[in-house]
């Protein structure tokens, strides 16, 4: 596909780990698309193609590296690493942005963009958008899509641009004029969900239950009240709102495969940000707090 029909000339999904190589196999319907990711993942891919199961299937025929040697005129880069990577992944790639280059940052967490913006200066658009779509990452070469879900972006001329081509590849969007209430309704649902299933190594599904309500009820009000002295007010039935959407997710969290795994997780960019703000700010997180610490203690253990 050219730039005339889909807006990009490349899309370079930095970071394929479940959520990126998801965007990658659907944005490979129309762009030509790039996957940087680990050496195990990348071989896969390059010799059998990306497979992929459940709501989305299909094997999906795309480029795969360990590294990323250029950045083409016109391209999109998605970045989908871990939060705590953003440094080292933003460093590998700044020598070779472009001033045409669009960054679309869809991790989990908070202020990421501004950090990425810090990094890459003034002259290179970022861009800020929310991916909640249920993937899980099976092997490498092989994801399974449990819940498919819109991508929400924000209505500026970048985001919009980026809407077209999600568009144009069956990708749903939502265009907000209020990103930062938006991103802060993400990192609540996170903070309850990610946590939660990592502690008991369950699908989202079952912390929607009654007996964890209390729980999630002091996750959700501790967001509410660091979110509200950041400028965000979180209006409705946020706790309600989340139950649902766990209670329709039946896949594992992306913290609870790290923990899985014994990697390292994002806690300290959702419950451990919301008790930093919450000191900050002189309001008390003790929820917010224990889960991270907890989260801390069980990160790097093995669990198999
Ligand atoms: O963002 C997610 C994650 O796992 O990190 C959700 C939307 C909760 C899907 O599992």
């Amino acid at each position: 596909m050219t730039a005339e029909t889909s807006g990009f000339t490349k899309v370079i999904i930095l970071g394929a780990g479940a959520i990126g190589s998801y965007y990658g196999s659907m944005l490979s319907r129309k762009t030509d698309v790039l996957l940087v990711g680990r050496r195990g993942h990348v071989d896969a891919v390059n010799s059998r193609g990306l497979e992929v199961t459940g709501a989305v299937e299909g094997i999906f025929d795309l480029d795969a590296s360990t590294e990323l040697s250029g950045i083409p005129e016109g391209s999109l880069i998605i970045l989908t690493t871990k939060a705590y990577d953003i440094e080292e992944a933003v460093n590998e790639f700044r020598e070779l942005l472009r001033t045409d280059t669009v960054i679309l940052v869809l991790q989990n967490g908070l202020g990421n963009e501004d950090l990425v913006q810090s990094l890459v200066g003034p002259g290179v658009d970022v861009v800020r958008g929310l991916a909640s779509t249920g993937v899980e990452f099976l092997s490498p070469g092989r994801i399974e899509v449990k819940l498919v879900r819109e991508t929400v972006l924000p209505k500026t001329a970048a985001g919009e641009k980026i809407g077209r081509l999600f568009d144009l590849c069956g990708l749903d969007a939502r265009f907000s004029e209020w990103m930062d209430v938006e991103v802060w309704r993400k990192l609540t649902m996170n903070c309850v969900i990610n946590p939660l299933t990592a502690l008991f190594r369950v699908p989202n599904t079952e912390i929607a239950v009654e007996g964890l309500r209390e729980v999630r009820r002091g996750i959700v009000d501790e967001c509410i009240r660091v979110a509200e002295r950041e400028g965000a007010t979180l209006e409705g039935d946020l706790e309600g709102e989340i139950s649902r959407a766990a209670a329709s997710y039946s896949n594992l969290s992306s913290m609870c495969q790290d923990i899985i795994k014994g990697r390292r997780t994002e806690i300290g960019f959702l419950n451990g940000k919301v008790s930093e703000l919450g000191r900050r700010h002189g309001v008390a997180t003790p929820v917010n707090d224990v889960l991270t610490s907890l989260i801390r203690f069980m990160e790097g253990k093995e669990w198999s």
